[in-house]
């Protein structure tokens, strides 16, 4: 936004509607915190003005569409709105979510609590705009009511008009959009510019209606702004891949963030994080909100820091909603209190004013002004497998003639060639970096005459490390750099090893630490990295003297152990387990909570400590990191393990998720991190998600683990193997799944051993592909289209008898789709002699009914595939029986998640787990 741009002086009834105003100018370029809420509570609140209710509507269309009714309403409703804090004074007119698409022939209907968008009945591929669409006539009358009965005492906000495929799906339906995204993705991509291009024409025209001098507010998503600004979105993302994202979203996106001066996207649901990366690179975008969706815990909670973290950290404002008083602090705390909005769950003013209190406190902490500082934590990416860097020492040696000494101490008298292994390092695709400090504490710089030097040599080396990872993060925003700061175990113990030389005392080797921590914090590193853990007491000492030091600071900074091992059952050279000692963290919870991850390095054989970091993965509550050596030294120090080999070795556990940091130790140069940095970075939409944490495990969790990893997509690998039919199936290659089909039933074979050898075990291997994230909703659309054409081919191959056995109504429950396995059902059952009638997916018990009595079958079957849809099943049971039809018909049930318990439970007759058993069962419930 200009600084200049004019903010108008209205008569809001909100009294400190300037400071909101400033608060907001500031947050939308990302300083400072807004306390808003989404719906006005009006709970004790002292009306704004003398305005009377009008009297109630006649019915549900005057309730929402008829603007003189509709503006009494709201200028009601805005008059005994709290507007504390910085709630906005804005009527909102409720034409949305999506109201782009019932301008452009989509169908309104007025519920009792919002309106519905129905698809368009005739949906003209061509998307013309007419100017006199009833609905387009309803929004301008509908605001210019409004504007007309605010006299300035508030805003009219924005209809949340919505773009994009998003109106694209309310126009001709979701699955419609998803199929053409595979089949037709040019005309996708016409219609999306079309409306995009429209989008803008109906922006204006609102704008001009609602604007303030050159200021608005928008509907939902309560926001205001000196300028126009917009909610954008597609929810629909969540269904489809990294690519389709980038090829159908983002380019129309960025066009209204380039176009529209302030920008808000709405970031819907687990499924959607994973376009957050593409998002992040639209410079133009201002904000992100987050609404973590059903099942999730609200945006308050603390699984979303990280999540919040990543976006602030590109430089964007988020919008954290439903954020109640007692997760407040501890989120201020987290993300901190600039370029932060709050959509807090307020019932009444007193928790307005308490959620104030913490405001003003966490900003007080920020600037310095309160005692005891709460800790923040520098987040790292969750969502993806990092890559740490390789070796300094040997890099050294090859870069250095006649190198031998002190590495660290370089960082004071050759800078430069420790930056150029920086950034060969960085080049190479390294997210994180550590500072050349491995020996830097007093310990072992004694033995270079250089105690007292401990730092500056950790400054000097915080400085070369930082200004080369801040170059790549300016370079490549969309992925940050980090710099880690390196602790090695010291060069003597305070475990006892040999007569000779005198162990440590505890408090020498805690104030050694201690010192450098505090100088690397100075120098501002991101993490801390306790490395080449020999001593686990040495390491105990460490992780006291970080959490010592933090707190000391007031800072919070992830803090990875690496340990080396000897065997692979986890000892290290000193006899000492390193489980052992992992788990014996948890009994003081300050250190356990402080570790950010644990992990090896400097081992030289992967494929022999794998099983250990499996282990590691699977019992332990934290992160996993691994860094091992480029194979073993020959007798000149020289290690020989290739880049690939070492690649090759480490797959197993990347693509087994066991991973959340790789990197390399001795021996590896910018080669080797540059192949692990190609096997953990995208390749088009492909990625492999890192190690996830379970929630029970989880510990020491700063950033939130909400991440969902692996996006692969379009190019669907199988992992078992399928038969060129089963290939087409999954690949939703419907003609090749016919020609094959046909092909097989003519050389004989039988159509049944087709279903079950072949197309069932695609649909299966799909389904776990889906649930991994490998597999999207348009896959499954074309794969099922592809199993129906393949069933078709069989059905038409093998007429079916006459029927006599019995009469069959049968159908998929309401709110499922899914009718591949209620088709199979229903072929068998009319091969086999019923006469069946399909009456579809998405059936309402109210169907069954009526198909029951009209048509008089002997048995109802009813399929359900998602959990979420079986119990409907029951209600089916219960509307017949209150029908008097229950005991008149046999009921037979089934579908994937159906069992035979379940169909006991809730009274069914039958139960099937596949297609042709349901014959059998058909045929005994009807005493065959
Ligand atoms: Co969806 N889907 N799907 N899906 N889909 C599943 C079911 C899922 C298990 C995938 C997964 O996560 N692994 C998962 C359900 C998870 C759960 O509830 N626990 C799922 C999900 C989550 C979803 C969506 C929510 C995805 C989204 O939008 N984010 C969404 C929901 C839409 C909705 O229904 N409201 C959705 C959408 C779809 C498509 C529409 C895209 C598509 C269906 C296309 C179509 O049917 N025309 C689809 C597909 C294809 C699948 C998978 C991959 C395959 C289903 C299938 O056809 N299997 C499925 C994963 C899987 O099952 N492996 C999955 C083959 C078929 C022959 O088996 O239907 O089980 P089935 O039928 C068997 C037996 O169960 C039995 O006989 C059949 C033959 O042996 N049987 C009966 C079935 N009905 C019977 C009735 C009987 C007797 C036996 O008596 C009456």
């Amino acid at each position: 936004m200009q600084d200049n741009e004019k903010l108008v002086t209205m008569n809001t009834w909100k009294k400190d509607m300037e400071a909101t105003k400033r608060r907001y100018v500031d947050w939308w370029q990302r300083r400072g915190i807004i306390v808003n809420m989404w719906e006005h509570f009006q709970q004790g609140v002292v009306p704004h003005a003398d305005v009377p209710m009008p009297p109630a509507a006649r019915d549900l269309n005057q309730k929402w569409f008829d603007p003189s009714w509709r503006a009494r309403y709201l200028d009601w409703y805005v008059a005994h709105s709290s507007l504390m804090a910085d709630m906005l004074p804005v009527a909102n007119t409720q034409l949305g979510p999506g109201s782009l698409a019932a301008i452009l022939g989509s169908v309104f209907e007025g519920g009792d609590d919002t309106i519905w968008i129905h698809p368009s009945p005739q949906f003209d591929p061509a998307i013309p705009f007419d100017r006199n669409h009833p609905n387009y006539v309803l929004h301008k009358e509908l605001l210019k009511a409004c504007k007309e009965q605010a006299q300035g005492h508030y805003y009219v906000g924005m209809p949340d008009l919505m773009e994009g495929l998003d109106v694209l799906a309310a126009l001709k339906g979701t699955d419609q959009v998803l199929m053409d995204t595979v089949m037709h993705p040019e005309v996708v991509e016409r219609q999306m510019q079309r409306i995009n291009d429209i989008y803008f024409q109906v922006f204006d025209e609102l704008y001009d209606i609602i604007r303030e001098g050159d200021e608005m507010a928008f509907c939902y998503f309560s926001a205001w702004a000196p300028g126009k600004m917009t909610k954008l979105q597609s929810d629909i993302s969540t269904m489809i891949s990294v690519d389709d994202y980038q090829r159908f979203v983002l380019p129309f996106i960025s066009e209204q963030c380039r176009r529209i001066p302030y920008t808000l996207y709405h970031l819907d649901g687990v499924g959607a994080i994973r376009h957050l990366p593409a998002l992040l690179t639209i410079d133009e975008l201002d904000a992100i909100q987050w609404t973590p969706g059903v099942g999730e815990p609200q945006g308050g909670n603390e699984k979303w820091y990280g999540l919040y973290r990543q976006i602030l950290d590109a430089g964007k404002s988020v919008m954290c909603c439903w954020v109640t008083l007692d997760e407040l602090p501890r989120l201020l705390e987290h993300i901190g209190t600039d370029g932060v909005h709050l959509e807090m769950d307020f019932h009444n003013e007193q928790e307005v004013e308490q959620a104030l209190e913490i405001v003003a406190k966490a900003s007080a902490v920020k600037t310095g002004m309160a005692a005891a500082t709460p800790a923040t934590v520098t987040p790292l990416p969750i969502d993806r497998i990092l890559v740490l860097d390789g070796a300094m020492g040997t890099m050294l040696q090859q870069t250095i003639s006649n190198f031998s000494g002190c590495s660290d101490l370089l960082c004071l008298t050759q800078p430069d060639a420790i930056a150029a292994i920086h950034r060969r390092y960085l080049d190479a695709g390294a997210d994180l970096i550590e500072t050349c400090t491995f020996n830097a504490q007093r310990i072992s710089l004694a033995d270079y005459g250089a105690a007292d030097r401990v730092r500056d040599v950790n400054l000097a080396a915080c400085r070369i490390a930082r200004e080369a990872a801040d170059d790549y993060s300016r370079r490549t925003p969309q992925k940050h750099r980090y710099v880690m700061g390196s602790i090695g175990p010291t060069n003597r113990t305070i475990t006892p090893t040999t007569d000779s030389v005198p162990p440590l005392t505890r408090a020498e080797l805690k104030a050694a630490y201690c010192e450098q921590i505090a100088a690397l914090m100075e120098g501002g590193v991101d993490g801390l990295l306790i490395e080449t853990i020999f001593d686990v007491e040495n390491a105990r000492v460490c992780l006291e003297a970080a959490v010592d030091t933090m707190r000391a600071q007031q800072r919070r900074l992830p803090v990875m152990l690496s340990f080396t091992v000897n065997t692979p059952d986890g000892y290290n050279m000193m006899g000492q387990n390193i489980e052992q000692f992992i788990d014996s963290l948890q009994e003081t919870p300050a250190l356990a909570e402080a570790v950010y991850s644990i992990g090896v390095n400097c081992h030289g054989n992967v494929q022999q400590i794998s099983p250990l970091i499996r282990r590691l993965a699977n019992e332990t509550p934290y992160r996993i990191s691994f860094y091992p050596n480029a194979g073993h030294p020959d007798s000149h120090g020289h290690y020989a393990k290739t880049p690939q080999a070492l690649q090759a070795e480490l797959w197993p556990l990347i693509e087994g998720h066991c991973l959340n940091i790789i990197g390399g130790c001795c021996g590896t140069t910018d080669s080797h991190i540059r192949l692990m940095a190609q096997a953990v970075e995208p390749i088009g939409s492909l990625y492999i998600s890192p190690h996830v944490l379970s929630k029970v495990k989880q510990k020491g969790d700063n950033s939130g683990d909400n991440a969902v990893g692996a996006s692969r997509s379009d190019s669907i690998q199988q992992s078992t193997t399928l038969t060129p039919l089963g290939t087409a199936i999954l690949n939703g290659n419907d003609t090749d799944a016919m020609a094959i089909t046909l092909r097989q039933l003519t050389k004989g074979v039988n159509g049944q051993q087709l279903i079950d050898g072949e197309m069932i075990p695609a649909m299966a291997e799909l389904g776990r592909l889906f649930e991994q994230g490998r597999a999207f909703v348009p896959q499954l659309l074309m794969a099922g289209k592809a199993m129906k054409a393949a069933i078709g081919a069989i059905s038409a191959h093998s007429p079916a008898p006459p029927s006599h056995l019995g009469r069959v109504v049968i159908g998929t429950v309401k709110g499922d789709l899914h009718d591949i396995g209620k088709n199979l059902v229903a072929s068998m059952l009319e091969g086999c002699g019923f006469e069946v009638t399909d009456i579809g997916i998405d059936v309402p018990k109210e169907r069954f009914v009526e198909e029951t009595r009209t048509r008089q079958p002997d048995i109802v079957c009813m399929s359900a595939l998602l959990t979420t849809t079986m119990g409907y099943m029951r209600e089916v049971i219960a509307a017949l029986e209150q029908a008097g039809l229950r005991k008149k018909v046999k009921i037979m049930v089934g579908g994937a998640p159906v069992s035979q318990r379940f169909a006991d439970e809730i009274g069914a007759d039958g139960y099937s787990n596949n297609a042709n058993a349901a014959v059998a069962v058909a045929k005994h419930l009807l005493g065959g």
